[in-house]
């Protein structure tokens, strides 16, 4: 696939702070439709959805912040997404906190689902964002989008409906936690989700963490959907970010999920969340987030044989 398509998803309101809604604009700045034209790509910007807050989502508890516009954001994407998922190009949703992924994530399996392909989803991030209405502690709906997309009970209020197509928790793999709720990680354990924390990674290597899971991947014919928080990196090197977790994945780490994932042809959509323009140090997050998308689509030092070349 030669074409690239970016949407911005300027979504704030599920991460309980001002300043994610810049995060489009700050990737647009940073360079991200040149570098990605330099590869070869032909690069179409459809500029940034819009929503509409949904009034008939009601929240089933009073601990959820702003749900109904949440809702109308999953509803504008989930439906982007559908569409986008279906044409032949690759669509980079740019965030926007990690709500977004609540449409663009059930989106996209509605898409797979449409072109009879199951999905996969790569999450990289250092929480699991497992939560839901009823186990989120801080009513934050950035903290609930991976349960959601697995289709676990109480969201209807999202889409009004329950999830069209769910993401068998069993194509999941996450990297990269260190932070995940009491609650929240019974919830994962029962799922029967792949998740590394950092001491895994410590142990055995980012690689040899990714490479079955995308062996896997490439065994069933799936299409993957790799979504990235900024705070999957080292807060050292990704300050613009408002959760941030120290012990986070390193420069070169990152880049080696990057390289790999290009190297198995396998990414077919990509999110890139969490980022807050407004805690950032002189741009620094925004780029690295645009050099790592640029390894993703195959930016190297130097020339390497690839997976089926
Ligand atoms: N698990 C916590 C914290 C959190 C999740 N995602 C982020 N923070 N960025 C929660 O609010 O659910
Ligand atoms: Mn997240
Ligand atoms: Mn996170």
């Amino acid at each position: 696939m030669n074409r690239i398509v970016l949407l911005g998803a300027p979504v704030e309101e599920g991460s309980g702070r001002r300043g994610c809604r810049m995060g489009p604009d700050a990737y647009r700045t940073a360079g991200l439709l040149e570098d990605l034209s330099g590869l070869g790509f032909e690069v179409e910007d459809l500029g940034n959805a819009t929503c509409e807050p949904a009034p008939d989502a009601v929240a089933p508890n009073s601990r959820l912040v702003e749900l109904e516009r949440v809702a109308g954001w999953t509803r504008a994407l989930h439906g982007w997404a559908r569409d986008l998922g279906q044409r032949d190009a690759f669509p980079i949703y740019l965030g926007g906190d990690h709500s977004l992924s609540l449409g663009t994530v059930t989106g996209q399996a509605a898409a797979a689902e449409a072109l009879g392909r199951p999905l996969f989803v790569l999450w990289l991030d250092a929480h699991s964002d497992f939560n839901t209405f009823e186990t989120t502690e801080t009513g934050h709906l950035h903290g609930v989008p991976l349960a959601f997309a697995c289709g676990l009970p109480g969201f209807d209020a999202l889409l009004g409906r329950p999830v069209p197509s769910v993401v068998d928790p069993a194509n999941v793999c996450i990297l990269g936690l260190r932070s995940v709720d009491k609650a929240e990680r019974v919830l994962l354990r029962r799922s029967g989700t792949e998740a590394h924390d950092m001491r895994a990674i410590d142990e055995a290597g980012i690689a040899r963490l990714l490479e079955p899971f995308l062996e896997t991947v490439a065994g069933s014919g799936g299409l993957l959907h790799v979504s990235l928080d900024v705070d999957f990196l080292d807060p050292g090197i990704a300050p613009a970010v408002g959760t941030t977790v120290p012990g986070g994945a390193t420069f070169r780490e990152a880049h080696l999920v990057m390289e790999m994932l290009h190297d198995s042809r396998l990414v077919s959509s990509l999110d890139l969340v969490e980022l807050n323009p407004f805690l950032d140090d002189r741009g620094q997050t925004a780029r690295l987030m645009v050099d790592l998308t640029a390894s993703l689509f195959g930016r190297q030092v130097l020339d390497r044989p690839t997976r089926g070349h």
